[in-house]
């Protein structure tokens, strides 16, 4: 019953567990060696040294009977997979947009538009970057411009929409570098890197015909659109009667193009497409997928894989999935905010974020706050998360500066279908305990730098 979810009420995950994977605790001691050997980063840590793993929700989901089921009807043709059909017309019938190119995952697909769409010089305006997005646009020769609102900045502000895009900035942009130089705005539902916040349809509307004045095109970052529309149908006006589905449709029918990292809202291990509807763009990306990825009618997916895709779309847009999925989230949330952790607000549609220039006051944002503290969660309890601060923002590609981001956080990101709810009280419980003891925990320096996305790789001491 959709429309009688909204109300407050408990909720319990729409399935019941049919195989379950076993994880190990481990000593203290012994994960002392373990994030020493990986510099103190948790990328670099090994999964079976980890208790809870909430490094990503990215390819860590749980499939469903019916996804498995998939898996068996993989159509593994060169050319003209059946499996490719069935996607093509699935993102078709709930995205709404006519030609889809598969690929490898989100990256692929970022990949191939920016090559298409971004020339030296231009600009790309997005509601805050991604890290693997932003990087594509700058290595085609384009300068990413963030467009967010102020309020996405700030940890502690409530504003129900902080994904949303400020028309002051993209009217600013286009002064001062003229509309030719925008090829595309890129627009994230449910930004990751502000903490999971979603954009608001209004805001989306008023994007399209910001767009159509400009003569420029939107470009939608809908790895996890889904979550986007559960917020606009509990926080929006005139949306608390339609349906997941209906919602997710309307936004995609507001944009041009959409690059997808299936890993996420669609549950695979591996995936993910490039979709648009004019045919000239989609004869571009059909004449790169092939160099970079494969034939267009498989890019970098098995047939297998396009199959549990297409099934796992429809999955992803179902209430009660939803519902369950928001509902975790917020409950680790609801805790760590009733033990007075400060985490960004509101509480985001994949992840809690925790504050970490706040939790460790005593760090400057020079010492890494965020991976210290991720690296002291893991240390305490082998719970894992991700640095989402200075570390993963980077430098500025021309003065090879530092940025400092103004978040500095932790990102404690759930998988989907994964965990249970006692799963979410021993990681509050961590979390509470490594708060006890913040001024404990010491700064870090970087001492390996990997020249791109130096996050993944970058190895650090202690100070
Ligand atoms: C996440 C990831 C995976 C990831 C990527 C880079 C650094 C750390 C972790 C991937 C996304 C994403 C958005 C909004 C595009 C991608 C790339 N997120 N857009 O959050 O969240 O997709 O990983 O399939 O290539 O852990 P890809």
């Amino acid at each position: 019953m959709e429309n009688s979810g909204t109300k407050k009420r408990a909720w319990a995950e729409p399935f019941k567990i049919k195989m379950v994977e076993l994880i190990e605790m481990t000593t203290r001691e012994h994960r002392l060696e373990c994030i020493k050997e990986a510099g103190y980063n948790t990328f670099l840590l090994k999964s079976k040294d980890v208790y809870i793993d909430l490094l990503t929700d990215s390819g860590t989901g749980a499939m469903s009977d019916r996804q498995w089921s998939g898996i068996m009807m993989g159509d593994e043709s060169y050319a003209g997979s059946r499996n490719f059909y069935h996607l093509r017309d699935t993102v078709e019938k709930y995205y709404s947009y006519k030609h889809t190119v598969p690929t490898h995952q989100g990256r692929g697909a970022e990949h191939i538009i920016s090559k298409i769409l971004v020339k030296k010089g231009d600009y790309v305006p997005g509601n805050m970057y991604f890290t693997t997005t932003r990087l594509h646009q700058e290595l085609a020769g384009g300068t990413f411009v963030d467009v967010i609102i102020d309020e996405a900045h700030d940890v502690a502000n409530l504003h129900p929409f902080k994904g949303n895009i400020d028309f002051d900035k993209l009217d600013a942009l286009v002064k001062k570098v003229g509309a030719e130089k925008i090829p595309y705005v890129c627009v994230a539902t449910a930004v990751n890197m502000a903490g999971g916040q979603p954009i608001s349809m209004e805001n989306m509307k008023q994007l399209r015909e910001w767009c159509d004045k400009h003569k420029i095109l939107v470009v939608h970052d809908m790895t996890r659109v889904s979550e986007n529309a559960f917020f606009i149908k509990t926080r929006e006006a005139g949306y608390e009667n339609k349906t997941i589905a209906e919602i997710v449709y309307e936004i995609c029918a507001l944009t041009d193009v959409a690059t997808m990292s299936a890993k996420k809202d669609p549950m695979v291990n591996i995936g993910g497409f490039l979709a648009m509807n004019d045919p000239k763009l989609y004869d571009k990306a059909c004449n790169l997928v092939v160099v970079y990825e494969g034939l267009h009618t498989y890019g970098g997916m098995a047939g297998r894989d396009m199959e549990a895709l297409a099934i796992g779309i429809v999955e992803s847009i179902q209430w009660d999935h939803i519902r369950a999925r928001e509902g975790q989230v917020e409950y680790l949330g609801q805790r760590l905010m009733d033990a007075g952790i400060p985490i960004v607000q509101p509480i985001g549609g994949h992840a809690v974020f925790l504050d970490a220039r706040t939790m460790l006051s005593h760090l400057p944002q020079e010492h890494f706050p965020a991976q210290a503290l991720a690296a002291a969660i893991y240390l305490q309890s082998g719970v894992r998360s991700m640095e989402r601060g200075a570390v993963s923002a980077g430098r500025n590609k021309e003065t090879g500066e530092n940025y400092m981001p103004k978040l500095e956080l932790v990102r404690l990101t759930i998988p989907r279908r994964v965990y249970t709810q006692a799963h979410m009280d021993v990681t509050a419980e961590a979390i509470i305990d490594v708060a006890a003891e913040a001024k404990s925990v010491k700064g870090l320096k970087l001492v390996y730098e990997p020249e791109l996305l130096r996050f993944f790789q970058g190895r650090f001491e202690e100070l």
